[in-house]
């Protein structure tokens, strides 16, 4: 069995919205497994400055960090049987005529070894199940089941080799000519008629606006989340906003600044910085299963890390005159661009307090990986304040201003905020709680996904996942076990190179542990993350229960199956 989510993939794809120039690079290796892979800075090839599509080049560092994703897996394929691309005579993934023809339907029952493992490119249906079984790391490979694997194939660049495409006819039987659903389109006066074209690797959530999230397997193959495969939280419809026309108002109580894009850029030394942005809705799909609650049924890939580059908070609020130590206000605010239909903006807020003492690390990015920041993710500024909730990283930022009052936005007061498991819709009061900021601990097992069937008589299991921390507080541990949380063992933790007071990123974790004897059938695996404040994660999610199913950090659970072995 795969993953739901996996599952999910399969009706998300649109060519429309998926007609990039991939331009990646076709360097893969069937056993490299790099981490840390470095974003190369690159030529981005914006017209008229404008970050069109999430640049591919991105996808280098997946493709150099992908093990065995369906074209590698090919090429490794190709490389042993030595067969040679001059034996067909037709392109592949068009028509052949002498073969059945199915429907996407008949496409996505085959998603198992037991129902065979089936995956389309173009109009080719081929059965990969004999590829998948008993070839390591074909987890991913797995994620195309039951549907397209053009995403993946374009992500990692593999199409550009030339041979691998006629090797997968072999496993060709059969002709799709549906086009996939959700090609149509909206229609023009649609207010998200006007979004920009996504990934159809990411796991939509909902639609209109777009909020999504990357199959969380992927997110452990890379310290630095590529921009395509970060997930996306929209509330409303994505800005079109023209690079040359916009600008940045920082008001004091004498003067507003206005800054434009290139003063931005131009006027302030450049500050990176490496940091999650996370939802504080991630994970929240644990705890609808105790109770159902209310917002987007996220998984666990509702988090990203990426290197963020801009002016610094503090060196734009002097330029504009305001004085962040001698103020008298006691908040911050910033305000987006998208607005509702009644025209109010997306805005958040911090306390001043937080404001003073992250003005050299709080960035006023236009960079995201090296890259102008796409669309989807605040182009061409956001604000990014490390180690709190995603919902006060405004994107799409407009002004910056001192207030006496929070921000007066929904999201400020009447949403992102935390309460007890007794309080629900009927006494609720918001007012009495306080805005959610730097987030508890948390940690996921991105690989294996949930429900992996892992190979025949299997003794051991190697699990990789991600830990964070709010706050800047860096992870000093992460525990793993395989009996559902009776013994433990260490993970081997990836360096981030920050330091654990500001921790600002996350940390990768990876961990070899042995399945308990005799233990055919399912097996639970856990994770669990320590920060330096030595905070844990709470062992059950029914404790943290809460109306908004936010702060969703329990012990990260999820079952795999060892079938017995034969032997
Ligand atoms: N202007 C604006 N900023 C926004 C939002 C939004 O809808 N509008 N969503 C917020 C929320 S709730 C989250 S979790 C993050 C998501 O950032 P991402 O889409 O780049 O992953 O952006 C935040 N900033
Ligand atoms: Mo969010």
């Amino acid at each position: 069995m795969i993953s739901t989510n996996s599952g999910r993939i399969l009706h998300t794809f649109s060519s429309r919205v998926w007609n990039h120039q991939h331009r990646c690079l076709p360097v893969f290796s069937a056993s490299c497994r790099c981490r840390h892979v470095r974003l190369a800075s690159t030529d981005h090839g914006s017209r008229d400055g404008r970050n069109e599509t999430n640049n591919t080049n991105t996808f280098l560092a997946s493709a150099l960090g992908a093990t065995c994703v369906v074209g590698a897996t090919l090429y490794w394929k190709l490389r042993h049987d030595k067969l040679q691309a001059a034996e067909l005579d037709y392109e592949p993934g068009s028509i052949r005529p002498n073969l059945p023809t199915y429907s996407l339907a008949d496409v996505s029952k085959h998603k198992t070894k037991d129902a065979g493992i089936w995956v389309t490119y173009k109009n080719g249906v081929y059965d990969i199940t004999e590829y998948v079984t008993g070839h390591p790391g074909g987890s991913k490979i797995l994620l195309a089941a039951g549907g397209s694997m053009e995403p993946y194939w374009n992500m990692y660049g593999v199409h550009k080799q030339s041979g691998i495409l006629q090797i997968a006819e072999q496993y060709r039987i059969g002709n799709i000519v549906e086009k996939p659903a959700g090609s149509e389109g909206l229609s023009a006066d649609n207010p998200y008629a006007n979004d920009p074209p996504r990934s159809p690797i990411l796991i939509p959530s909902s639609r209109a606006p777009f909020n999504a999230e990357p199959p969380a397997l992927l997110l452990a193959e890379n310290f630095l989340t590529p921009n395509d495969l970060f997930y996306i939280r929209n509330h409303l419809p994505v800005p079109d906003i023209d690079p040359r026309k916009y600008s940045l108002e920082v008001q004091g109580s004498q003067k507003t600044a206005v800054l434009d894009l290139s003063g931005l850029r131009k006027g302030f030394k450049k500050k990176s910085v490496a940091a999650v942005v996370m939802c504080a809705g991630n994970r929240r799909s644990e705890m609808v299963r105790i109770k159902s609650v209310k917002g987007l049924n996220w998984g666990a890939a509702a988090i990203g890390n990426a290197n963020w580059a801009g002016a610094t908070l503090n060196d734009v609020l002097k330029h504009s005159g305001i004085d962040l130590e001698g103020t008298e206000k006691k908040h911050l605010v910033f305000e987006g661009m998208d607005k509702g239909p009644e025209g109010s903006v997306y805005g958040a807020s911090i306390p001043i307090e937080m404001a003073r003492s992250l003005k050299d690390e709080i960035v006023i990015a236009y960079e995201m990986n090296g890259e102008p920041i796409p669309r989807d993710h605040g182009y061409p500024v956001r604000v990014i304040i490390p180690g709190i909730v995603g919902a006060r990283q405004v994107k799409w930022l407009n002004k910056i201003y001192l207030s006496d009052e929070e921000s007066e936005c929904h999201w400020q007061r009447r949403d992102y905020k935390g309460f007890n498991s007794s309080i629900d819709w009927h006494n609720v009061d918001f007012d009495s709680s306080v805005a959610i900021m730097q987030l508890p601990v948390i940690s996921a097992i991105c690989d294996p996904p949930e429900g992996t069937e892992l190979e025949e008589g299997s003794d051991e299991v190697t699990l990789r996942g991600y830990a964070w921390s709010g706050g800047g507080r860096g992870i000093v541990r992460v525990d793993v076990s395989a009996d559902g949380g009776k013994t433990w063992q260490n993970a081997e933790l990836k360096p981030n190179g920050q330091s654990p007071y500001r921790a600002w990123a996350w940390t990768l974790w990876e961990a070899t542990i042995p399945i308990p004897e005799g233990k055919a059938g399912d097996v639970e695996l856990v994770c669990k993350a320590v920060d330096v404040s030595y905070n844990v994660q709470p062992d059950s999610v029914e404790g943290i229960w809460n109306l908004r199913g936010v702060l969703s950090n329990a012990w990260h659970r999820i079952k795999v199956t060892v079938p017995p072995s034969s032997g």
